[in-house]
């Protein structure tokens, strides 16, 4: 008993002297003048302010410390303390991860906040076995279709080469005909310049981020789906800060929620005017290539209701109770 207290003493000591001041890596994926970007840096800045400089946070944008897909294992591994990652990347590994990469499932703001909210219990239980928490998530701006070749349907999409950035993405390729090629953000404008690809789905954020108006000028306002990033930490090194570091550390994360979503908005309308001001024209799609990308989400639904099974039937039936 004796020696059990002596050691917990001990280990209280050695964890106030580790507590003098912590210093956190945070791999992100994405551009330094990217809005999730921005805002990570505001997060960090406001939990060194908040700490007194107790808590370091430095961010490593645009992949430069693991690539996108390897942020989440880094983290789970304490190689990094905590990160941003794209949930919809993970898709393969639990399904309810790619719940805002679905089509049409949530096509607004508002439906991707609900959508967010009915998703948020399932994702802090998963990352709670892994070893991790969900500090926060925003979404991006909605996904349309950059193109270099003008189109009006489906059919006009056969051939594309067609850049993917997770299974959703690549599975979508796959229904029109299209080949898909994975390639991260932070490769997209080399994938363009060496014509890799001709076409791709993502926000205005990201063609504007990558200057896709350099080589691509059509993009289809589909508004097709939010998918979000979320920013997690690795559980033993958030057990390990004082309470005081750990109550600012969520205060700044729950502030970085609200500020994000609305930052969010804001890039959205912002590269759409940038983009026009740089030669991409900005098209509603056709009916037709409406109702045929309808049709991608439909049947991309059913394939992950299939491979969600019941804990997916339950969180859709959530979403659209909100
Ligand atoms: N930009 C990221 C993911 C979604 C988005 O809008 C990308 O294209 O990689």
């Amino acid at each position: 008993m004796k020696l059990k207290l002596a050691l917990t003493a001990a280990a209280l000591a050695f964890s106030a002297q580790a507590m003098a001041q912590a210093k956190w890596d945070l791999p992100a994926a994405y551009p330094a003048s990217n809005f999730h970007t921005e805002n990570l840096n505001q997060f960090a800045n406001d939990v060194d302010k908040a700490t007194g400089g107790k808590l370091k946070i430095t961010v490593h944008a645009n992949a430069s410390l693991f690539k996108a897909p390897e942020i989440k294992r880094a983290v789970q591994g304490g190689q990094a303390q905590i990160g941003e990652i794209l949930l919809v990347n993970f898709q393969n590994e639990w399904q309810i991860f790619g719940a805002d990469g679905v089509p049409f499932l949530a096509d607004s703001y508002d439906e991707a906040m609900k959508l967010y909210k009915a998703q948020k219990p399932l994702l802090e239980k998963k990352l709670g076995e892994q070893g991790m928490m969900l500090l926060y998530a925003v979404a991006w701006p909605p996904q349309g279709i950059y193109s270099k070749k003008p189109i009006n349907s489906a059919a006009d999409m056969k051939g594309l080469k067609w850049r993917a950035y997770s299974p959703a993405t690549a599975r979508i390729a796959e229904l029109v005909g299209a080949q898909p090629v994975t390639v991260q953000a932070a490769e997209l404008s080399q994938a363009m310049a060496t014509g890799v690809i001709d076409s791709y789905m993502s926000s205005g954020s990201t063609g504007f981020d990558t200057k896709t108006y350099e080589h691509i000028k059509n993009w289809y306002d589909t508004q097709a789906w939010l998918p979000k990033n979320a920013v997690i930490v690795n559980k033993a090194a958030f057990n390990a800060l004082d309470k005081a570091t750990q109550d600012a550390l969520l205060k700044a994360g729950a502030d970085a929620e609200t500020r994000g979503w609305a930052a969010s908005k804001k890039a959205n309308s912002d590269s759409l005017d940038k983009l026009k001001a740089n030669g991409m024209q900005i098209h509603q799609p056709s009916a037709q290539l409406k109702a045929d990308m309808k049709k991608v989400g439909d049947t991309m639904l059913k394939e992950w209701l299939d491979k969600a099974g019941p804990e997916g039937k339950q969180l859709v039936d959530a979403f659209r109770k909100m």
